[in-house]
């Protein structure tokens, strides 16, 4: 690890690589109150060694997970426009542009939670996959609307965030009933909306979350169930504009089995991609904190927000 970054960028990379803080926007929140600490605590006596240590506290942080390309964004947000003469300017202003972006976060996903919820009407019930803050949003939202709401929500292996939406769910007073991922099929007949998070959206509109994701929406498809999106615009991702392609995340082995129960197997070998890639003609709609947009034409607000992608700042 490098010595010039201090010991909460180090804590929050090391609770992102180990799923302590997990889901898109959570991540990036918890990245951009990193590089104020860095900001903050950094005994630096010039404006340009600020600066090199900004960009070492970055990669520490980029390095943790590579899909869910909020962590970069608010890494780019911060650091954007740091080259001021004196070590406090440049402290103020990371300090400012990363209380900006978690000001900017939490609102971005009051709004989106809005626009989702008039797509939901009273008595209405959705489908979940994983954890995820912004299809939250749209759920509380609606129940604060005034309607009464079922889940049926898929438990999500290996990692089960679907007990932590259950459980939020169920506070918010939504009807929830959990099933392991493959009961999905069977019950997306009773089921008005698919509703999934996104780590990354790409500028053809393909959404990037949780593995299981893209089988879900081609069930859902077959069964003529929408298949919504709730992504705020920091989970596009502005290097597909420029032909990049987004990175599965592959994660230990005994997330899936334990090491004793795998030996029983004999040679065998085990794979755990994290996220998957829905393409766009199984996606209805994505909703963002600008309204929702077919997925075809998501590049459009791509390109107002993230105009041409160009080298990450933190890149040495
Ligand atoms: C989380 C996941 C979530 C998205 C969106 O994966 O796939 O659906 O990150 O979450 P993991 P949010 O648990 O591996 O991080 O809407 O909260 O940003």
């Amino acid at each position: 690890p490098d010595s010039r970054v201090v010991s909460e960028v180090r804590r929050t990379a090391d609770a992102i690589g180990s799923m302590e803080v997990r889901g898109a926007a959570t991540i990036a929140d918890a990245a951009a109150a990193a590089l104020r600490a860095q900001a903050e605590q950094s005994d630096a006596t010039t404006a340009a060694d600020l600066r090199a240590e900004l960009r070492a506290a970055a990669r520490t942080l980029d390095d943790t997970r590579p899909t869910a390309v909020s962590l970069p964004n608010a890494l780019r947000y911060v650091l954007f426009d740091l080259d001021g003469e004196t070590v406090e300017a440049v402290r103020d202003a990371a300090v400012r542009r990363a209380t900006e972006f978690c000001e900017r976060l939490e609102h971005a996903q009051t709004d989106l939670g809005r626009v989702g919820a008039n797509r939901l009407r009273d008595g209405d019930t959705v489908m979940t996959h994983c954890h995820s803050t912004d299809v939250l949003a749209c759920v509380e939202a609606a129940v604060a609307q005034g309607k009464s709401l079922s889940a049926v929500v898929k438990e999500t292996r290996p990692r089960m965030q679907g007990h932590i939406t259950a459980r939020e769910l169920a506070a918010l007073g939504v009807d929830v009933t959990l099933v392991v991922d493959s009961a999905a099929r069977r019950y997306l007949n009773d089921v008005d909306h698919v509703l999934v998070g996104a780590d990354s959206i790409a500028a053809d509109g393909s959404v990037i979350n949780k593995i299981g994701t893209s089988g879900l929406a081609v069930n859902a498809r077959d069964r003529g169930t929408p298949v919504v999106c709730a992504a705020q615009t920091i989970k596009l991702h502005p290097g597909t504009l420029t032909g990049h392609t987004v990175d599965i995340e592959m994660r230990e082995e005994s997330e899936v089995i334990d090491p004793e129960t795998a030996a029983t197997l004999g040679d065998v070998r085990v794979a755990n991609p994290a996220f998957d890639v829905t393409p766009p003609r199984y996606v209805d709609a994505i909703v963002t904190e600008r309204g929702q947009y077919p997925p075809e034409s998501i590049v459009v607000l791509m390109r107002e927000l993230f105009g041409e992608a160009t080298a990450e700042p933190w890149v040495e």
